[in-house]
């Protein structure tokens, strides 16, 4: 059920009615009910088979970061936390409180709910306006998941937050949850990031961000942005080939971190105040890994520790060891770690490229905490290296694929804009799916950086990377290296709807870099 309700009024005071198709069958109900005359015990019958919603308030706080307050935005479920945790078997049921001064929408990264409630801004589900409640209710799939505005530039100020749904194998294994919430700080305005990159107007940025949603998915539409077409944005050395960056010694290189950051933030904190989380000596952790950033990719170093990845974006792998995991953006990792003896232990997120890193410290009681410096030795650009050892644990069923289409990725830093397939969002053509279809894309990228490309509403598996067939991960978001990097993906076509497939690098993706995938009996 979708509905909306004034703050504190009495009664749902509907909004949204193009996009309740649950709704519409509950006043088909209605109408069966007034003809049967059973009307009066209506609400009551409704209310029993739905559990009371869990209330998420989008709203605003103040950070201290550096040492200065930052306003931001934030998601805070009814435990007082940031998101929502669910016991194993509970539904997604959540009024979402929109007391944020502004529009907004979030989404439910990595679930797979029906279209209308994805949290996407298409014109059948607009932005929740500012003092508005809107419900959601459907069942969710156990896992890390997270949550984070699709409303304009809102996920750079921080409207993001874990959503973790238990589940009973996980209970049973008994081991200490560890959330870690990965976040990219600036304390400019998110307009003025992108007026900077985009080389355009605070004004004109704005509005960059904004028409995005006016427009979704018409292509042609009258008052769209000028087509920018190939020369103006595509990699200009023509055809698929890597450019030669002159600027840097070396030559050839791709590009990393758009955007320079004031600060990076693990659980909303830095290096000079990290969390420290009480653990058991000998403790068993469940570490769970989110990749919130908006335009960053970092290593995962537990140092001494040896983890074993066994979940990638909320679905299990066969467990995979390492010390220095990369996680890009909009991914998650779920890590098991059984502590070796009592102490401290840094779990340290290095930003690729560089040194600057952020983290959290696991102690034991007692222990003494020393003092992380944000900087260490410079990190690799992230890289599918984990990604090539990974192993589904719940492959999708072999069968051939039905439709196998190519999409390109190109763009760059000047212009700045991102394309697929030489498109750019919103005008764009969707890819037309049916029911029951078995999907591949191939994912090629002709830019100079990587792309960590999301799908909503489905779990994909990764089939091949670079050419390589492998039975990789079940997951939600996967990164495309740059130059040339390729990886093949395989879905079921099984939630009808109109679903959005876009690059998680927020900058990239409203600057063109999203398409829309469409079932022929979903009206546009
Ligand atoms: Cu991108």
């Amino acid at each position: 059920m979708i509905s909306a309700s004034k703050q504190g009024g009495s009664g749902y005071d509907i909004r949204h009615e193009s996009a309740m198709s649950k709704l519409y069958s509950r006043r088909d109900f209605l109408r069966a009910a007034l003809a049967s005359g059973v009307l009066p015990i209506l609400p009551r019958f409704v209310r029993a088979a739905s559990p009371v919603p869990k209330r998420l308030i989008a709203g605003t706080r103040v950070l201290e970061v550096n040492g200065r307050p930052a306003k931001v935005f934030g998601l805070t479920g009814p435990d007082g936390r940031p998101g929502i945790r669910l016991a194993p078997g509970e539904r997604f049921c959540v009024d979402l409180v929109n007391q944020a001064g502004t529009r907004t929408i979030v989404h439910w990264h990595g679930q797979l709910p029906p279209w209308t409630q994805d949290g996407f801004p298409w014109p059948q589900t607009p932005p929740i306006a500012n003092g508005l409640v809107q419900t959601y209710d459907y069942s969710p799939i156990p896992g890390t998941y997270w949550m984070h505005s699709h409303h304009g530039l809102q996920e750079q100020r921080l409207m993001a937050a874990p959503l973790i749904v238990h589940d009973d194998a996980e209970l049973r294994e008994d081991r200490q949850e560890v959330v870690v919430m990965l976040h990219d700080f600036t304390f400019r305005a998110p307009d003025e990031v992108l007026a900077t990159l985009t080389g355009t107007s605070v004004d004109a940025a704005r509005a960059m961000a904004q028409r995005a949603e006016e427009t979704a998915g018409r292509k042609g539409a009258t008052h769209a942005p000028e087509p920018r077409t190939a020369g103006m944005a595509a990699d200009a050395p023509g055809l698929g080939m890597p450019t030669m960056d002159m600027s840097r010694p070396g030559g050839m290189q791709m590009d990393l971190n758009d955007v320079h950051y004031d600060a990076f933030l693990a659980n909303d904190r830095t290096l000079a105040d990290p969390e420290i989380v009480q653990v058991e000596r000998g403790g068993r952790i469940r570490l769970r890994i989110i990749n919130g950033a908006t335009s960053s990719q970092f290593w995962i170093d537990l140092g001494e520790l040896v983890g074993r990845v066994v979940a990638t974006d909320g679905h299990r792998v066969q467990p995979v060891e390492g010390s220095r995991l990369p996680v890009a953006m909009g991914q998650r990792l779920d890590i098991l770690i059984d502590l070796p003896r009592a102490g401290t232990f840094p779990i340290l997120v290095r930003l690729e490229g560089t040194g600057r890193q952020t983290g959290i410290v696991l102690a034991t009681p007692g222990a003494q905490i020393p003092r992380i410096a944000d900087s260490a030795q410079a990190a690799e650009p992230v890289d599918n290296s984990l990604e090539a050892r990974l192993t589904a644990a719940d492959p999708l069923p072999p069968r051939p694929a039905d439709i196998v289409r190519t999409i390109t990725l190109r763009g760059g830093m000047k212009p700045y804009a991102w394309s697929m397939n030489g498109e750019y969002w919103p005008q764009v053509s969707p890819l037309m799916l049916r029911k029951g279809q078995r999907v591949e894309i191939d994912l090629v990228n002709h830019s100079m950086m990587a792309h960590p490309i999301h799908l909503h509403g489905h779990a994909f598996q990764v089939i091949a990377i670079d050419g390589r067939s492998i039975r990789g991960a079940v997951r939600d978001t996967v990164l495309v290296t740059p130059m040339m990097g390729r990886v093949r993906i395989a879905f079921d076509a099984d939630n009808p709807g109109r679903w959005a497939f876009h690059c998680h690098n927020l900058y990239h993706m409203v600057t063109g870099m999203m398409t829309e995938f469409r079932y022929e009996e979903i009206a546009a």
